[in-house]
């Protein structure tokens, strides 16, 4: 009797986050908590790279929802690792990458751009070459136990492009 409530008791403590989680949803007459919205997704390609073994993801992350909910965890077949990275300063003032602790939260009614030189989906022990045209299946995890697959293509990153935002600039070639 005494083994089969440790039992309980363990389990009770595994599922403490989806308890929490679940205990502060609105009553039911208000709406759930509405699903978190990806846009733009690319991945950086290995091409050309030097170091072939690393790249990232860039997406857009839009939360219709009135409560904030954070990207928490990511996954992809072609990496042995995905972690969720933030730019911080270093000591020496330098601007570095880091596993962002409490993963990255995008605010409620807002979005969130996780862009080269910002937050990004960091892919690390890539199992293959990421060629430009090819896809990349990222299976991305929200604090709302929301969880979504994203296809997103594998591009050339260019400051040039992200500076245009589709504003055309003649060329000079
Ligand atoms: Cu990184």
């Amino acid at each position: 009797m005494a083994l089969l409530t440790r039992r309980l008791v363990v389990l009770g403590a595994a599922g403490g986050l989806a308890l929490l989680t679940s205990c502060s949803s609105k009553p039911a007459a208000t709406a759930a908590q509405p699903d978190i919205v990806v846009e733009s997704p690319w991945v950086r390609t290995t091409d050309g790279s030097t170091d072939t073994t690393m790249s990232a993801a860039f997406l857009t992350l839009s939360n219709p929802g009135d409560a904030n909910v954070s990207l928490v965890g990511a996954s992809t077949s072609v990496a042995n690792m995905c972690e969720i990275h933030e730019m911080v300063k270093d000591s020496s003032g330098k601007t570095v990458m880091q596993k962002a602790p409490n993963g990255v939260a995008i605010p409620a009614g807002s979005h969130l751009h996780l862009t080269p030189g910002g937050y990004h989906v960091m892919l690390m022990g890539l199992k293959q070459p990421l060629p430009v045209g090819s896809e990349v299946t990222v299976e991305l995890a929200f604090s709302s136990g929301q969880k979504l697959t994203v296809t997103a293509p594998v591009k050339v990153f260019s400051e040039e492009e992200d500076h245009y935002h589709g504003t055309p600039t003649p060329s000079t070639k």
